[in-house]
This record gives structure tokens, sequence and C-alpha cells, in this order.
């Protein structure tokens, strides 16, 4: 190629700047300290997940350490008041970090949303003055971690069905049942288990490691999050302090409540784990040469990160505003539904285009755009699979309900 020819191929990143992920300039509709905490959490992901990440993925191995350092960081509670330990900040911010964590891996981000959505949240939003006092710190700091017990063997897209029980003792609960694909359950201190009373009424319980009768046992096998621990939670006539239940809500809309938290920052994670594919590509398409030019020259390849970048930057708004209508106390479940959906979607797209524009190096654990597309595997079925969001925006559009 003579010098003209390649000024017409490549739009050098260090004259010019190439499009990056912040297309629509979101970073503007940010605060000073969003962008603030958004970018000492990338360096986090940079400097602590990034390194090892393959690694534990390769092995199957949980990066126990992580737990304490993501309490130092404040990743844990963002939105619980800093009296409980939490950061206090705006549901924006919870998103953002959501978002650079799942650039490094889902299953990293799994960990923050289960610790901070589903144990922090309906400790703090249904528990007692006492249980808030005795949790909430703990699990702020990474002293403890947490595990939310929801799905069952034979009840997953319908937890209303579930039969794991609770029976009124007197002084105390007798606990009786197991739940199934329970993220962190085998290293967990405690799990907010959902469960049925006498009259078929569900509550939440907090079980800690250790009563009598209960056992955690792990998931082995999974092609999926693997660098995330799965395991089930069994409860074999466990007693439970009667101080142990959450008081302030019951019904399957308790633990659905939590779900609308955890759904809302799993659209801003798969968001992340989008970014690094495209990134990731884009470098690849720049560099790699086919027929004497970069490949990035090639129209089909322009039109595959076109299509992501547009995609990206459709699914940054959607998250952006779903943040602003829920720190208003506006966002509904069926909003909810079509972001996390759309979103996760949208991710895993990406990341088989992505995969598509390495060739056989994306396949690779040299790249981790194919981990990124495993985990996608499950983030598209956990917290409501794909399908299950969609029947929730047909139910609101249509006001008919067709789960049943
Ligand atoms: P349905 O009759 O629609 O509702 C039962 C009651 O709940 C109320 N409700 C809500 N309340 C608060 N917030 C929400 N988002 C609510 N959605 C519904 C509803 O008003 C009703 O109240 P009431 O007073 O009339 O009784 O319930 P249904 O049995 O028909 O089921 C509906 C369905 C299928 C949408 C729901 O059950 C569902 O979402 N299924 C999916 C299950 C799911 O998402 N499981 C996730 C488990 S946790 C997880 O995956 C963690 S992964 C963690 C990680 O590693 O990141
Ligand atoms: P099923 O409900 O059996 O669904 C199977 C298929 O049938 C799906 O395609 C589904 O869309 C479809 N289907 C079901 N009902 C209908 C219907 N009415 N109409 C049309 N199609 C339907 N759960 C927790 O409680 N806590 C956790 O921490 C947790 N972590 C997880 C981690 C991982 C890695 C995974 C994979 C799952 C986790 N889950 C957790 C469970 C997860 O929420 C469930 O897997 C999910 O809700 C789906 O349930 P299921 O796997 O039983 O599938």
């Amino acid at each position: 190629m003579n010098t003209q020819e390649e000024k017409n191929f490549i739009r050098k990143p260090q004259n010019e700047p190439l499009p990056q992920t912040d297309f629509y300039g979101i970073s503007d509709l940010l605060t000073e300290e969003h962008l603030l905490i958004q970018e000492s959490i990338k360096q986090f992901v940079v400097k602590e997940i990034n390194p090892i990440i393959d690694d534990c993925y390769e092995k199957a191995y949980f990066p126990r350490h992580l737990v304490k350092q993501f309490g130092e960081i404040g990743a844990f509670g963002a939105t619980i008041p800093q009296e409980y330990g939490g950061g206090g900040f705006d549901e924006i911010t919870y998103g953002l970090i959501m978002q650079e964590i799942e650039k490094g891996d889902s299953g990293m981000r799994s960990t923050v949303s289960v610790q901070s959505s589903l144990v922090m949240y309906p400790i703090f939003a249904f528990g007692s003055e006492e249980q808030k006092r005795k949790y909430l710190p703990k699990l702020a700091t990474g002293e403890f971690l947490g595990c939310f017990g929801l799905t069952e063997p034979n009840h997953g897209s319908n937890p209303g069905g579930m039969t794991t029980n609770i029976k009124d003792m007197g002084d105390h609960y007798i606990l009786n049942g197991s739940k199934m694909w329970i993220s962190n359950s085998p290293i967990a201190d405690i799990a907010v288990v959902w469960a049925k009373n006498e009259e078929g009424r569900i509550h939440g319980v907090i079980v800690e490691k250790g009563m009598e009768g209960f056992s955690a046992p792990e998931i082995h096998g999974k092609w999926s999050l693997r660098a995330s621990i799965t395991g089930e939670l069994v409860f074999d006539n466990v007693k439970i302090p009667k101080e142990n239940l959450l008081p302030g809500k019951s019904g399957l809309g308790a633990p659905l409540k939590c779900l609308d938290s955890a759904r809302y920052g799993i659209s801003w994670g798969a968001i992340g784990a989008a970014m690094d594919c495209y990134e990731t590509a884009r470098k690849y398409a720049l560099e790699r040469i086919q027929f004497d030019k970069p490949i990035a020259s090639f129209q089909l390849i322009q039109k595959k990160l076109s299509e992501m970048l547009t995609e990206i930057t459709k699914a940054q708004l959607l998250s952006l505003r779903l943040g602003q209508l829920k720190n208003e106390g506006k966002a509904t479940t069926a909003q909810i539904s079509m972001a996390k959906r759309n979103n996760v979607e949208m991710a895993i797209n990406i990341a088989r285009e992505a995969r598509q524009i390495l060739g056989g190096m994306g396949i690779t654990q040299d790249y981790s755009i194919m981990r990124h597309m495993m985990n996608l595997e499950s983030v598209i079925t956990y917290e409501g699979t794909h399908d299950i969001h969609l029947l929730i925006l047909g139910h609101e559009i249509t006001g008919i309900q067709a789960f049943k």
C-alpha cells in the first residue's frame, strides 16, 4: 500500500479520535461525582479483575479476596443510606458501577448485584431496625457475603409456586425445603430466603451460615459465569429465630421488588460487557491485515462496528432514562423488563458479531469476547428469562397475563 492509500484506509487515533463508546456524550449528562466513581471502578477493574479473570474462569474459581476489595472501594450497597454503611448514592451511580464491573466480567458484577440489590436492599427495605444495624454495615464492607434464595428446583420462572416453607413454633420458625441456582450460596455468610408460611403467604427470612440443618452445596460443571460461585440452599428442619423474619413486607411482591432493583442494574451491566466486546473488535479490526488492508477498511466489518455502536448507544440512553425514573421513584416493572431484556440481547448479539470480527482468534482466551458471550447466556436467563420479560411487557401492553 502507498501512503495515500493507507490514509484512505486508516483514521489514525492519535490525530483524530475514533468514535468511542460514549458516542452521544452520556458523560455530559452525568455529575462530577458520577464520573469520579465511574473512573475509580474502571481503574479497579483494570488493576484487580482483568489480570486474574481468565485464570479464574478456566479453573472455575471464584476470587473470594475481591469481596473485601469491593467493600473497600464502596461497590456494595451504593444506594443504601450511609448510616447503614452504604454509599447513599443515586440509581445512576449504581448503574455505572454495574457497567464498569461487567466490562471485566459478568460474574463479578453478579456478586455485586446480589449483595447490593438482593441482600442489602431487602434488609434495608423490609428489615427491622435491629436487622439493618446487625447486617448492613458488615455487608457493605464485604465482611459478610450474602445470597438470595428464590428459585427452587421445580419453580424457576414461577416462583409463586415455591414449596420451601416455615412453620411457626411459637418462639421460633422451622424452615424446610430447598433452593437452586443461588449465586454465592456455598460461601455466603447469610442467605435471604423466601418461604411460605402455613397460610401460603411468602415471607423473607435471614438464614445464617452454621445454623443446624442448613447446607449450601456447590453446583459444578457450568460453562457460563465460571468465575462466579453458584450453589443450592438446603433446609432440613432449620430453627430460625423469630427476629430473623423480615417484618416489612410479605407476598410475592416482596422478592419481585428486589428483582426490580437487580434487573435495572443488569441493564447497565450488559452495556459494560458489550462495550468491552466492541472495543476489542474495533481495535483488532484496525490492526488485522487481510488482502493487504486492515479488515476495518472492508464495508462488512464497518457495518458490524457501526451497528454495534448504534445498539450500545441506544442501550445507554434506555438505562440512563430508566435511572432518572428510578431516582424519581417512577420506574415501573415493565420499563425495567424492557431495559433488561433489550440490553442483554444487545450485548449477546454484539459478543457474537465481535467474535466473528476476530475470526479464529475470537474463540481463544487471549481475548475477553468468548468469555463475555458465555457469561451472557446466564445473564439472559437469570433475573427472569428473556421470554418472561417479553410476557411482563405483553401484560403491561394488553392488560392480559399470558404466563398461565
Ligand atoms: P403476579 O400475579 O404477576 O404478581 C404477584 C404479586 O406481586 C406483585 N408484583 C410486584 N410487586 C412489586 N414489584 C414487582 N416488580 C412486582 N411484580 C408483581 C403483584 O402485584 C402481585 O401482588 P398481589 O398483591 O396482587 O398478590 O405473579 P405471577 O405468579 O403471575 O408471576 C409473575 C412473573 C412470572 C412475572 C414473576 O413471577 C417473575 O418475574 N418470574 C421470573 C422469576 C425471576 O426473575 N427469578 C429471578 C430469581 S433471582 C435471580 O435470578 C438472581 S441472579 C443473580 C445474579 O447472579 O446476578
Ligand atoms: P424455567 O422456568 O424452567 O424456564 C425454562 C424455559 O421455559 C425458559 O425458556 C422460559 O422462558 C420458559 N418458560 C417458563 N415459563 C414460561 C411461560 N409461562 N411462558 C413461556 N415460556 C415460559 N435464582 C435465585 O433465586 N437466586 C440467585 O442468586 C440465582 N442465581 C443464578 C445464577 C445462575 C448462573 C443461573 C443460571 C441462575 C440463577 N438463578 C438464581 C435462577 C434463575 O433466576 C432462573 O434460572 C430463571 O429464573 C429461570 O428459571 P429456570 O432455570 O427454572 O427455567
